[in-house]
């Protein structure tokens, strides 16, 4: 008979029981990098943990009444107020004596736009509460519709290309600039093309007691308009061609950042997703919307020092995947 010892590692990994705060069975599109990233972050958060999280694909596919895919205390807001209930369910616990971590979870429309005033007063008030913001760079659940997150140029189902304009007029704004602004202890952007990027960052804001933001970058296929099975590749690209930089900031100041080895081109990255197609015709704005994309890539790279030098094995061209690691909570 076989033992358990003399099985191989990949065999014994695979036997492991691994905490999950969101299990499979759940309804998103193949390839969802919302999906990823929340099965991420709330296994890397371990199972002492309560989520408020604000409407949108992640609420709608996890909870299709009478099912949840959650396996963490859960609760439901409004588009507009996920900041305004986990600040009032962090202080129900502490007034209770509980050192349970409370997480707000919101999409970029309901963190950037709609939920913002609540995310402020959070973080401004200083509750024990880690946010993490699943950035797909539009409102997805209704449709496709542009958000303050949507890149210049994208085209949405709002700022589709013609005559007027080529995609969306206005630049994705800043939010984690926006978010340090407040003085907070912790503000961090990660994706889904690097979990253990992910892993260390939701461990680093969960050891600090006072409010933290997480912005994770999460390719949404049907939204940008690629195949499921290329979402990490695509969430990759943005990172190394210095379109979604990530970084660390310590109240208010840059105090790390992921350096690129290669920077690529943002063409590279543009030219995979259907979102981008009309900047690749022959047209001369298409040109100048491909070089201004281009010149905001190359400004994040100098602003946040990204160029790579040297052979840090844990950067950009880390061959980092989900299988490699996981928490494991007795
Ligand atoms: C005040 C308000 N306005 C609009 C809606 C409709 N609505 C529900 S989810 C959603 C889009 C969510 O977008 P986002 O926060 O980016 O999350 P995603 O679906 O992309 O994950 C909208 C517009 C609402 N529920 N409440
Ligand atoms: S529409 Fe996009 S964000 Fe929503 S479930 Fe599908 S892939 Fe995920």
């Amino acid at each position: 008979m076989t033992t358990e010892t003399s099985l191989p590692v990949s065999e014994l990994r695979r036997k492991q029981l691994r905490f999950r705060g969101l299990e499979s069975g759940h309804r998103a599109c193949l390839g969802c990098g919302e999906a990823l990233a929340a099965r991420l972050v709330t296994e890397s958060a371990g199972p002492d943990v309560m989520v408020a999280n604000a409407t949108g694909c992640l609420e709608i596919f996890t909870t299709p009444w009478p099912e949840s895919a959650w396996r963490v205390p859960w609760v439901h807001s409004l588009f507009e107020n996920a900041g305004a209930l986990a600040s009032g369910m962090e202080a129900a616990l502490k007034a209770q004596g509980k050192s349970t971590k409370v997480l707000a979870f919101g999409g970029d429309g309901g963190t950037f736009d709609i939920g913002f005033q609540a995310l402020s007063g959070m973080l401004e008030r200083g509750h024990n509460v880690l946010y993490v913001c699943f950035d797909n760079e539009a409102y997805m659940n209704t449709g496709i519709q542009r958000s303050s997150s949507t890149p210049h140029a994208a085209m949405t189902t709002t700022s589709p290309p013609g005559k007027e304009r080529m995609g969306k007029r206005h630049l994705k704004k800043d939010i984690i600039s926006i978010v340090s602004a407040h003085h907070i202890p912790y503000a961090a952007t990660s994706s889904v093309a690097f979990p253990s990027d992910i892993r260390k960052k939701v461990r680093r804001a969960l050891a600090i007691d006072g409010p933290t933001f997480l912005q994770i970058h999460c390719p949404c296929p049907l939204g940008w308009g690629h195949e499921g099975d290329e979402s990490i590749e695509v969430a990759r690209l943005a990172v190394q061609t210095g379109l979604f930089p990530l970084i660390e900031l310590e109240r208010g100041g840059l105090a790390g950042a992921m350096p690129i080895r290669k920077i690529r081109a943002v063409t590279d990255y543009l030219k995979r997703q259907q979102r981008f197609r009309h900047l690749f015709v022959e047209d001369l704005r298409a040109k100048e919307e491909l070089e201004h994309i281009q010149a905001i890539a190359d400004h994040n790279i100098e602003v946040y020092g990204l160029r790579g030098e040297g052979k840090d094995a844990f950067d950009s061209e880390g061959m980092d995947t989900v299988r490699r690691g996981g928490m494991r909570w007795a």
